[in-house]
């Protein structure tokens, strides 16, 4: 029966990405690749930075209300900002869309992504404008503003490497100049939670200084424990290396990088991100955490304190199953599907169980009401 369901599963796959395909595209054990080529060019565009409905700023994650695949336009430029990461840190972040780390983008195995992408490192653009619109995460990043973030300008070469999509990395991670736009498309063949980031050399200085965002690729027939889960954050730790430079500023320092001697390791981009908005949850309830560390060069044992991980979908895989974990290793660029069973009213600390990165930063809470159900 499970493996006839399987086949149906596949054969609705096929029907699907037949009817859909482009030239040059095919299908490999229900799965589409062969994307058509990346598109350069100039364009005339003063809309808002990030552009689609299942964009959001961390820790919200959009829900998926749509039935089966979708196509989804989205656009994420990639700018420079002034940014707070800590009390008293501020640095000159090279953003997609603003903030530190990027947008979330929650998409389902088999939705495709037309993804178009401006290297406005040369332009002053204002994120904080409540008019923005364009996606939640636009709204959410102009009502809370939790990093603080300035116009600021370092023209620069950027490029954008989804994990989350199976393409020819030269063609489609391409860099583009400041002033150039790039257009491509992936399919999300698998499930999972993958990251995304610039792949411009030096990649290690491009991601250190902000160029990163997590991809939440959702199963097709959902994961097993979708139906009782209450409360789904996304949480994305990295690692910085900065040391105090002029004008008050914070800035890169190589050294450090290579050493991987982080100055802060955080959660969602903020010292405080976890700690000053607190996740929310009542006792007995499940909650489930989409966690990528993001890097890009220290390893996370993420932890919940007081809480077991009931089930773990390793890379967000739902064939990837473990049970009763009390903490998740990922290497950089590495996630999770993590979800626990709040036990009783109270808080409950979010680390990296790797205590000296706990100390430079990777601490968030979930509070916990009381229980509110039998
Ligand atoms: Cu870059």
């Amino acid at each position: 029966m499970r493996e006839l369901l399987k086949s149906l599963t596949i054969l609705s796959a096929l029907l699907f990405t037949f009817t859909a395909l482009s030239e040059g595209e095919f299908v490999v054990d229900g799965m589409v690749f062969g994307m058509p080529e990346a598109r350069v060019f100039q364009e005339d565009y003063e809309g808002p930075p990030v552009v689609g409905d299942t964009l959001t700023l961390l820790p919200a994650i959009a829900p998926l209300e749509y039935e089966g695949n979708v196509t989804h336009e989205i656009r994420i430029d990639t700018f420079v900002q002034e940014i707070e990461i800590a009390p008293g840190v501020r640095f000159n972040a090279w953003t997609y869309g603003g903030a530190v780390p990027g947008p979330v983008l929650h998409v389902r195995e088999g939705d495709r992504v037309v993804f178009r992408m401006a290297n406005r490192s040369d332009e002053e653009v204002v994120v904080t404008d409540p008019t923005s619109g364009g996606s939640p995460f636009m709204e959410q990043l102009a009502a809370s503003d939790y990093q603080g973030a300035l116009p600021a300008v370092t023209p620069m070469p950027h490029s954008m490497d989804f994990h989350a999509g199976t393409v020819a990395a030269n063609d489609k991670w391409r860099s583009i100049a400041p002033g150039e736009t790039i257009e491509f498309e992936w399919v999300a063949n698998y499930p999972g939670v993958y990251i995304y980031h610039c792949g411009t050399p030096m990649v290690l200085m491009h991601t250190a200084m902000g160029q990163y965002g997590v991809v939440v690729v959702s199963p097709r027939d959902g994961f097993p424990t979708d139906d009782r889960v209450d409360r789904e954050y996304a949480v994305v730790q990295s690692d910085f290396y900065l040391s105090s430079g002029a004008n008050g500023l914070h800035q890169f320092d190589a050294v450090a990088a290579f050493d991987k001697h982080a100055s802060q390791v955080l959660f969602n981009g903020h010292r405080n991100a976890l700690s000053e908005q607190p996740l929310e949850a009542n006792a007995g309830e499940r909650v489930r955490i989409y966690f990528l560390n993001a890097g890009p060069s220290l390893t996370s044992t993420f932890h919940v304190i007081g809480a077991i991980f009931d089930v773990v979908y390793y890379e967000g895989s739902p064939e990837n199953v473990q049970r009763g974990v009390q903490s998740v290793l990922l290497g950089a660029g590495m996630g999770a599907v993590v979800e626990f069973i709040v036990p009783e009213e109270g808080e409950y600390y979010l680390v990296d169980h790797e205590f000296a990165d706990k100390e430079k930063g990777a601490v968030g809470v979930l509070r916990a009401g009381p229980r509110t159900t039998n």
